[in-house]
């Protein structure tokens, strides 16, 4: 062992590559770098790393500017002159669900890798499909329900894969490729997930999926965690055999490719781990890795995550668990409603964020009654096709009420949607863009009645990745690090702490039952609450 011990977590997001090296010893960053797509690589065309299609619902990527980018990250540490032949370890992360088609030369081009020449024109002719379907699509819906019926209904599907069928899911993407091109299909030799793609590219082999990203295929039995042979067969024929291993996260794959090495002075020594998916990696950049704590992502969807140590699924098929990088499993609840809806309010009434969370500061919790139901967008949480937006109590035109409602009804979705996972946090860290933001951290603090802990590392993917690869080395060399001490220095830099105010503990309850009852008549023919509202007004906001 080296006295510097460096580890890369490298991560290959929607809109960009991100590299962190850390050096654990001195528990800092040694070199944070980002290279989003459409700046570095306009010659594909992409709108912020993606490629829209007529329709809408087609949303895809180019693997090859992923493997571009791959290239060009290592150049420009080398720039930096950072002494690549420190690095022990690396692992990586990778938007969860993309597919990636490859044919018969993909085998040999990773084995005979040239390192005078680029990975771009060595890999160029690899691939069957030139693009890869991502998660942003949702043209699989019909593929979706073919899946479920096969599989015996929703039920069934969610008990044996973890997850309903989602249009997003690898495995309905799977169907539609085979079914829309099967000569296409035919040639395909190997389909990766975007993680275990990249992974192969550093390995100059397969490598395999772990159950992290492996989860979120629709493919996975999630209890055994092995290729689900009636998932297979529902979905496209002689599927097993065009998919790579499954695995741990934490298991070694190998060492680095030679072309790495030759080309960017990697040490020939240095160990791989399978990439894994951003959720899962996320969950280990925040420190998740015990029961007890959850995060909460305001970003682009705003996403509710936590760790799980024994498998429980969602009845209602609303939401999603994965394998955990720790060996255990996660769950994770997406929804679209995210930053959008909250800048469409902001928007309306022409105001700064500032200026939102002044009016925030100053409505009451309850918000007077005035119950919304945010689907300024198609949902996945509750599902919804068809946007609409649903006030009770006041109008579009009401800019405290709006304000108020759009926050308060995005974090009381979040905690009715989250009750099936049974237990409730005692922390819950606040990442994503909007969690700058203290008046919203108040409002998740009260409604949860639970600390929220401002989280202010951006890259946790990327991070997490790379404290994955950390951990791994020393279990390897017979170091004894938990988890906990593996994330400990790394994921405290923490900023302010949040504490829910108690006397708003019983309202929120009250108004959680009455946001629930509000979905059950909009989405469900359910009887109207009206007279609750009414009573939930009497109660708080009346003054005898
Ligand atoms: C999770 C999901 C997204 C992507 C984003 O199910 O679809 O969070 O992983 O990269």
């Amino acid at each position: 062992m080296s006295i510097k011990e460096y580890f890369l977590g490298l991560d290959c997001s929607t809109q960009s590559l991100t590299g962190i090296i850390i050096d654990f010893e001195s528990k800092k960053p040694v070199i944070s770098s980002s290279l989003p797509f459409s700046e570095y690589f306009p010659h594909y065309n992409t709108d912020h790393g993606i490629i829209k299609f007529e329709d809408g619902k087609i949303v895809h990527s180019y693997p090859l500017m992923w493997v571009e980018a791959l290239d060009l990250i290592f150049s420009k540490f080398k720039e930096a002159e950072i002494d690549l032949s420190l690095i022990e370890a690396i692992s990586g992360s990778g938007q969860q669900h993309g597919t990636v088609y490859l044919n018969e030369k993909f085998f040999k081009a990773l084995k005979n890798l040239n390192s005078t020449k680029n990975l771009k024109e060595q890999l160029e002719n690899v691939f069957s499909r030139e693009t890869a379907p991502i998660w942003m699509d949702s043209s699989t819906t019909r593929q979706c329900e073919e899946i479920r019926e096969t599989l015996g209904g929703k039920k069934e599907t969610i008990e044996l894969t973890g997850s309903d069928t989602f249009e997003r899911f690898s495995g309905p993407q799977i169907r539609k490729f085979y079914q829309e091109n099967p000569e296409a299909y035919e040639r395909t030799k190997i389909i990766h997930l975007v993680s275990s793609f990249m992974a192969s590219v550093l390995l100059g082999d397969n490598a395999p999926i772990d159950h992290g990203d492996g989860a979120g295929m629709n493919l996975m039995d999630i209890k055994t965690k092995k290729w689900s042979d009636k998932a297979l067969n529902a979905t496209a024929p002689n599927l097993k055999d065009k998919l790579p291993d499954l695995t741990e996260s934490y298991h070694i794959t190998g060492t680095i490719s030679p072309y790495f090495v030759k080309k960017y002075g990697f040490n020939s020594e240095t160990i791989l781990l399978p990439w894994s998916g951003d959720n899962p990696n996320s969950l280990i950049g925040v420190g998740l890795i015990e029961k007890g704590k959850a995060a909460i992502s305001l970003g682009t969807s705003d996403t509710y995550f936590g760790f799980m140590e024994k498998l429980h699924t969602d009845p209602h098929g609303e939401s999603h668990v994965f394998g955990s990088p720790t060996g255990h499993y996660m769950s994770l609840i997406c929804f679209k409603n995210g930053a959008i809806a909250r800048e469409k309010i902001k928007n309306k009434f022409n105001l700064s964020w500032d200026e939102f969370s002044k009016i925030l500061d100053k409505t009451p919790p309850g918000n007077n009654g005035n119950i919304m139901l945010p689907y300024f967008l198609p949902e996945i949480v509750p599902h919804i096709l068809n946007p609409k937006v649903y006030r009770f109590g006041f109008d579009e035109n009401n800019k405290d009420a709006n304000v108020r409602a759009i926050i308060e009804s995005q974090i009381l979705s979040m905690r009715h949607h989250s009750e099936w996972i049974g237990e409730k946090p005692n922390i819950i860290y606040a990442t994503g863009g909007a969690s700058k933001d203290t008046a919203i951290l108040q409002i998740i603090a009260d409604v949860n009645d639970v600390d929220i802990v401002q989280f202010e590392i951006s890259d946790s993917a990327a991070l997490g990745a790379a404290l994955r690869s950390a951990k791994t080395y020393y279990d390897k060399n017979g170091v004894k690090k938990s988890w906990a001490e593996i994330v400990k220095d790394f994921t405290s830099m923490r900023g302010t702490i949040i504490s829910p105010r108690k006397k708003y503990k019983k309202l929120y309850d009250d108004m959680v039952f009455l946001y629930k009852e509000y979905e059950d008549f909009v989405l469900r023919g359910g009887i109207n609450p009206e007279k609750y509202r009414q009573k939930f007004i009497e109660l708080y906001f009346k003054k005898n």
